[in-house]
């Protein structure tokens, strides 16, 4: 194991996951590494639960608030939110306990933009950080820390935390090392210069975080691998999405609006965003580069491929078999990958000059294209907004793709109006569901409306669509964008009272 904490001075502060958690105190702010399920520390969060749950057991208030890069794993959200010890949650989740806790007004949870999170702490917006949490590969001879399988805002709690705890993990592949590209060029205004990056294949920063030794109190060493989720086949509907976007994407390039190699791709997690990735494989476009969040089975297909230049991400989102296949050619891999800070992989600035092509998923869209990522029936929460709102406003082209149905059709996630607005219309260019796409580039709302119904709407709620839109047009109070508000939420009511949107 000493391989993996190549500094003498470092070494004589490992101690037991339990030693280290009782470093945390109750109502302590604690900065977490993780993201989408990778790169998160997996022994103190458990060592801490179950001392919150001993003194929950004797009476003691003890919570504490949780601030992470993304959604992390059961180890961590999942036993911290179990043992009723999160107070607070920023800025994504995805772990179905805390999901529960939050949905119970048990847990406050602010859902924020992934690109904010650093930049808000170091702006002092979300109050003092008291302990920084972060798992590593290793700790090299000069104290500087190795990445793991993410890099979300580890920088930013290393720099901002009072104290630091680390966790060594030798399940995370030594060969990681030299993958990440950490900047460290940001700036509070009225100091901040342009961000030097101008090709998703760039460096612009170093292999390690930078960190101040004194301010390290303990050091875990683990052995446990990630929390990789088995992989889902893309279904039929997946299929269909793919098909329909892949046509819409040549189409571009035939009319000259987009290169060949097209643009730097952002996909997300998930069935169809993999079914769209495994399509691109089979597909015309060569040399193509991805500028996104994570780097999920789908782009490993593609890099193998020979389709796929370079993925830049934040972290790795994979299944136990591509995390073997990825960890068994680390060393070929690595210099095809980047993994950078979330405010570098997200950043606006970065993502509008670099033209990247945004793909993300919904719950529902309305006629207009306003899109809820975020809230079932307007209210429960399903994740959170991640770094679709990044992606999607600053992008060369914005595409949100869905199935037109949930719960068995039992909900169209077309609607006359989102019962949750994340994506406002005009941040929404393309929506494509297993029925069709719209493209509603330079589309009044109007157009908009007739678009959506005709092309993404399921059949068995097109015609209910059809006739709201009609009767909109002749009774709304305006007619810029139609609508009939004592009766535009009425399908998410009809869900609520009788489990159908269905009439
Ligand atoms: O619920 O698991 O209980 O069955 O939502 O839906 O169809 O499996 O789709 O995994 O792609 O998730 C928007 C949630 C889609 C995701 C969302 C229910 C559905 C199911 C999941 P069950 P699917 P996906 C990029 C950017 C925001 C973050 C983001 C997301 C569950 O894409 O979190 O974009 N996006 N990040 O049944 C009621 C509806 C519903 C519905 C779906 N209309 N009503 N329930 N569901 N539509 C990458 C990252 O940030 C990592």
């Amino acid at each position: 194991m000493n391989s993996r904490i190549a500094c003498a001075q470092l070494r004589a502060k490992i101690m037991s996951a339990d030693d280290a958690a009782a470093v945390v105190g109750p109502g302590s702010t604690v900065g977490m590494s993780g993201f989408t399920g990778s790169g998160y520390p997996k022994a103190v969060p458990m060592a801490l639960a179950a001392r919150i749950e001993a003194e929950h057991a004797k009476g003691n208030p003890f919570r504490i608030r949780i601030w992470t890069g993304a959604s992390t794993g059961p180890e961590l959200d999942g036993a911290l939110a179990k043992a009723d010890g999160i107070e607070f949650r920023l800025p994504y989740n995805s772990d179905p306990v805390a999901r529960e806790k939050i949905n119970a007004g048990q847990m406050d949870y602010f859902d924020m933009h992934l690109s904010q999170v650093a930049p808000m702490a170091w702006q002092g917006f979300l109050g003092p950080l008291d302990t920084a949490v972060v798992e590593v590969s290793g700790i090299r001879a000069d104290g500087s820390l190795i990445p793991s399988s993410s890099v979300g805002n580890n920088k930013t709690w290393l720099d901002r935390a009072a104290k630091v705890i680390l966790e060594v993990n030798r399940w995370q592949n030594a060969a990681l090392e030299g993958m990440h590209d950490i900047y460290y060029g940001t700036a509070l205004p009225p100091n901040r210069v342009p961000i030097p990056l101008t090709r998703a294949d760039e460096r612009i920063g170093e292999a390690c975080f930078r960190c101040d030794p004194d301010k390290i109190v303990a050091i875990v060493e683990t052995d446990a691998p990630d929390r990789n989720l088995p992989f889902t086949p893309p279904d039929a509907a997946a299929h269909a999405i793919a098909g329909h976007l892949l046509d819409f994407l040549r189409h571009e390039v035939a009319k000259g609006r987009l290169p060949a190699s097209l643009l730097p791709i952002q996909s997300g997690v998930g069935n169809i965003a993999n079914a769209v990735l495994t399509g691109l494989v089979d597909g015309p476009f060569e040399a193509l580069t991805a500028y996104t969040e994570v780097i999920q089975d789908g782009m490993l297909d593609l890099l193998d491929a020979g389709k796929l230049r370079v993925a830049s991400a934040t972290a790795f989102s994979l299944s136990p078999e591509a995390a073997a296949r990825i960890n068994a050619d680390m060393a070929r891999y690595r210099d095809r990958m980047i993994l950078r800070p979330q405010e570098i992989s997200n950043h606006p600035e970065l993502i509008r000059r670099l033209g990247c092509i945004a793909m993300n998923g919904l719950i529902e869209a309305d006629i207009y294209g306003a899109v809820n990522s975020t809230h079932v029936m307007g209210s429960r929460i399903q994740n959170g907004i991640g770094g679709s709102g990044d992606f999607a406003r600053n992008a060369y082209i914005s595409i949100f793709m869905t199935p037109s149905t949930a719960k068995g059709g039992k909900i169209s996630a077309i609607v006359p109006q989102a019962s949750h607005v994340d994506h406002i219309s005009q941040d929404v260019q393309i929506l494509v569901t297993e029925q069709g796409l719209a493209d509603l580039r330079g589309l009044s709302p109007r157009q908009r409306a007739g678009l959506i119904i005709e092309n993404c709407a399921h059949p068995d709620y097109r015609p209910a669509l059809g006739d709201y839109f009609a009767r909109a047009r002749k009774e709304s109070y305006g007619q810029q964008s139609p609508s009939l508000p004592g009766e535009a939420l009425s399908w998410h009511q009809r869900f609520i009272d009788t489990g159908s949107m269905l009439a």
